[in-house]
C-alpha cells in the first residue's frame, strides 16, 4: 500500500488523508498527556479502548439525529471521518462539579450543579486552552452566533443522552469536553457537526455504586491504572467481553480486529449526504 499522507500528529491520535476527497482517517495512539502536555506516558491499549468507546458513542448519537463526522471503523486503532473545519473552541458540559472547575472556583468536587453547565475553552496548547466568554468567541471571530447556538444546542442534546445511557448502566457522566467542525454541502450550505472524539480521554466517569474514577483523571492524578478504567467502561457498555482485550499491558489483538466488524454493519445501512470537504479537495 502506499504511503498515506500525515495531515496532523496531536497529542492522541494521528490524521491521514482519507480514500475520498473529504475524508480522513484517525488513528488512535497509546500515548496519554494531562496538563497540557507537561505529563506524559504511553499507555497500550488506550488508544483501541478509545477508539472502539468513540466509535460507538458516535454512532448511538448519530441515532438520535446528531450529526457526526464518524463513517465507519478501519481496524483496531482506525476509523474513516469526515474531513471538517475544526471550530478552535472545546465545548465542555458538567453536570458534577470537578477538575478545573472546583480549582478555578474552589467549588467542592462532587457538587451536584443546580443544571448542567457549559462553558467554552479555546483551542491553543500555547495558551494552555483558556476559558473563555462568548463575547471573545464573537469577538475574535472563532463561530458566529449561529454556530455558537448550533453547538450549544447539540452539547445539551449530547448530555441527556449520555447522561440516559451512562447511568443505565452504572456509571455517573461528571462532565465532557466536546468538539465539533464546519462542512459545506452541494450548495456550500453549512453544516456544524460533531469531530474528535467521546471517550473517556474527555468524559469524566465515575462508577455509580463505588464513586471510583474511571477516566483519564486516574492518569492525571495518579489514582489507578488507565486501561483498567477504561476496560470496564468498554465492559459495561458491552464492547468487549468480560475478560478484556488488554491483560498485562498486551493487547490480543485478533480479538480486538474482530469488535471492529460490528459498527462497521452498522455504519453499512447508513447513508452518507453528499458533502464536500471544507478545502473542496
Ligand atoms: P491535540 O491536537 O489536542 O493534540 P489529538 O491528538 O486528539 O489532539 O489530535 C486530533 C486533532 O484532530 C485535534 O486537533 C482535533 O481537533 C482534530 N480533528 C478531530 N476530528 C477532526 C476532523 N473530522 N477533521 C479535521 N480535524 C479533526
Ligand atoms: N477535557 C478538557 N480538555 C481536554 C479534555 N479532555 C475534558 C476533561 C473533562 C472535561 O473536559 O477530560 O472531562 C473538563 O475538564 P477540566 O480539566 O476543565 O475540568
Ligand atoms: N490532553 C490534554 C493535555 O495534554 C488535556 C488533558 O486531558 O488533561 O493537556
Amino acid at each position: 500500500m502506499a504511503r498515506r499522507k500525515k495531515i496532523y500528529e496531536g497529542k492522541a491520535k494521528i490524521i491521514y488523508e482519507g480514500p475520498e476527497a473529504g475524508t480522513f482517517i484517525q488513528y488512535f495512539k497509546d500515548d496519554a498527556t494531562a496538563f497540557n502536555a507537561e505529563k506524559k506516558a504511553v499507555i497500550a491499549g488506550k488508544g483501541v479502548l478509545n477508539n472502539r468507546i468513540s466509535a460507538h458513542l458516535m454512532t448511538k448519537l448519530e441515532g438520535i439525529g446528531i450529526p457526526t463526522h464518524f463513517i465507519r471503523s478501519i481496524n483496531m486503532r482506525e476509523q474513516l471521518i469526515r474531513e471538517v473545519e475544526i471550530i478552535p473552541l472545546e465545548v465542555v458540559v458538567r453536570n458534577v462539579a470537578a477538575g478545573s472547575l472546583c480549582k478555578r472556583l474552589g467549588v467542592q468536587e462532587g457538587a451536584i450543579l443546580n443544571r448542567p453547565l457549559v462553558e467554552f475553552y479555546y483551542k491553543k496548547d500555547e495558551l494552555g486552552d483558556p476559558l473563555v466568554s462568548e463575547e471573545h468567541i464573537f469577538t475574535f471571530g472563532w463561530a458566529d452566533p449561529y454556530e455558537l447556538e448550533e453547538m450549544v444546542a447539540m452539547a445539551w442534546r449530547v448530555n441527556d443522552f449520555l447522561n440516559g445511557l451512562f447511568s443505565g448502566i452504572g456509571l455517573r457522566l461528571i462532565d465532557f469536553k466536546l468538539e465539533f467542525g464546519r462542512i459545506y454541502g452541494e450548495h456550500g450550505e453549512l453544516y456544524i457537526i460533531l469531530a474528535d472524539e467521546v471517550s473517556p480521554d474527555n468524559c469524566r466517569l465515575w462508577d455509580a455504586k463505588t464513586g471510583e474514577k474511571l477516566d483519564k483523571d486516574r492518569f492525571r492524578y495518579d489514582l489507578g491504572d488507565l486501561v483498567e478504567g477504561y476496560q470496564y467502561i468498554a465492559k459495561r457498555l458491552g464492547l468487549i467481553p468480560e475478560d478484556g482485550i488488554v491483560k498485562g499491558g498486551s493487547v490480543n489483538e485478533q480479538l480486538a480486529e474482530k469488535l471492529e466488524l460490528i459498527e462497521n454493519e452498522l455504519a453499512a445501512k447508513r447513508k452518507l449526504k453528499d458533502v464536500k470537504s471544507p478545502k473542496g479537495r
